[in-house]
């Protein structure tokens, strides 16, 4: 359902608010969304200004298959090398991939909810990351000089109840001192309200930061205030991608479906830019302080993607 009003931190919606919701409508899918094949990058980019998100229809409609592919090979890897995971504040890594316990009453101990693919791993993802589209949209959203941060991310969700990831701010996790990494989602298949389509808070870019929990999908925001329900849902094809801010509202509900279903993250980010806190809980948020955002902020992993770095000496 979508929120009847802008965001607010307040949960509850009187008579009166609705009555007044349809001049302050939050926008739908439809007012965010633009075709790749007639992509304006000034008209994307105000809309993601305004809104803290942007839906490019089709954008990786060339690439989407190859990837899926490679998810599909890693996916299969990792559930035949599960018992090799070690646990950790997180659930349990083997490589990049991450296992999280299983939905209360399931069979199983463990679901995949991250699948250990990146750039040096699948050359089917770093095409994706480097689509032209992606990367002009990224500079006309941040600037000329722009690099791809880390080595990008496939969040799946299991079939028949795999996790639901809770309302949250990509801040919560990494957050920059400027305009932080622009995330373009892409959905791998088509995704709907039953498989676990994204969610965004259109505008709650402008809240700034907000503090977070822990959930059963890490850090998320007090569900009591931000329920996936306040949330614009996002259908799309496989290939549809979706540009969000740092501090953009955004989660997805379980996939109540027989298929897996898997997005893939590039995140691309003005050069210059630097994380100034980060955290996996909410404990480590409270605790780390600059030394830990330098020092995240050192691993991070760099390609520049559109324009130029110059030299930085010790
Ligand atoms: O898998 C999803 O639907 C959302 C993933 C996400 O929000 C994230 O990893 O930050």
């Amino acid at each position: 359902m979508n929120p009847a009003t802008a965001p607010t931190p307040s949960a509850s919606a009187s008579a009166s608010d609705s009555a007044s919701a349809s001049a302050t409508a939050s926008p739908t899918a439809a007012d965010l969304s633009l075709d790749a094949a007639t992509l304006d990058l000034a008209r994307a980019a105000r809309i993601y200004a305004e809104h803290g998100c942007v839906i490019v229809r089709g954008l990786h409609r060339h690439t989407v298959a190859a990837v899926a592919v490679d998810v599909q090979r890693a996916t299969d890897e990792a559930y035949r090398l599960a018992d090799k995971a070690v646990r950790s504040e997180e659930g349990w890594w083997l490589g990049g991939n991450l296992f999280i316990p299983a939905a209360p009453g399931s069979a199983r101990e463990r679901q995949l909810m991250l699948v250990g693919l990146g750039y040096r791993r699948s050359a089917a993802m770093l095409r994706a990351a480097l689509e032209p589209a992606a990367c002009d949209l990224a500079a006309a959203i941040l600037g000329p000089d722009v690099e791809l941060m880390d080595d990008g991310q496939i969040v799946s969700k299991e079939p028949s109840g795999g996790h639901a990831k809770h309302m949250h701010q990509d801040s919560a996790y990494f957050q920059h001192a400027g305009l932080g990494p622009a995330a373009c989602l892409t959905y791998l298949i088509d995704t709907d309200l039953v498989n676990g389509a994204l969610h965004v808070v259109p505008g709650s870019h402008r809240l700034g930061y907000l503090p977070h929990l822990d959930t059963t999908s890490h850090l998320g925001l007090d569900p009591q205030t931000w329920s996936i329900e306040r949330g614009t849902p996002i259908i799309g094809k496989a290939g549809d991608a979706i540009f969000f801010h740092q501090h953009c509202i955004h989660g997805s509900p379980s996939n109540r479906s027989k298929a897996a279903r898997p997005v893939c993250i590039h995140r691309y980010r003005a050069i210059g830019d630097r994380i100034v806190a980060h955290a996996t809980t909410a404990a480590n948020r409270a605790h780390s302080g600059a030394d830990s955002a330098a020092e995240r902020e050192r691993a991070v992993q760099r390609l520049v993607v559109r324009g130029f770095r110059t030299m930085e000496l010790a």
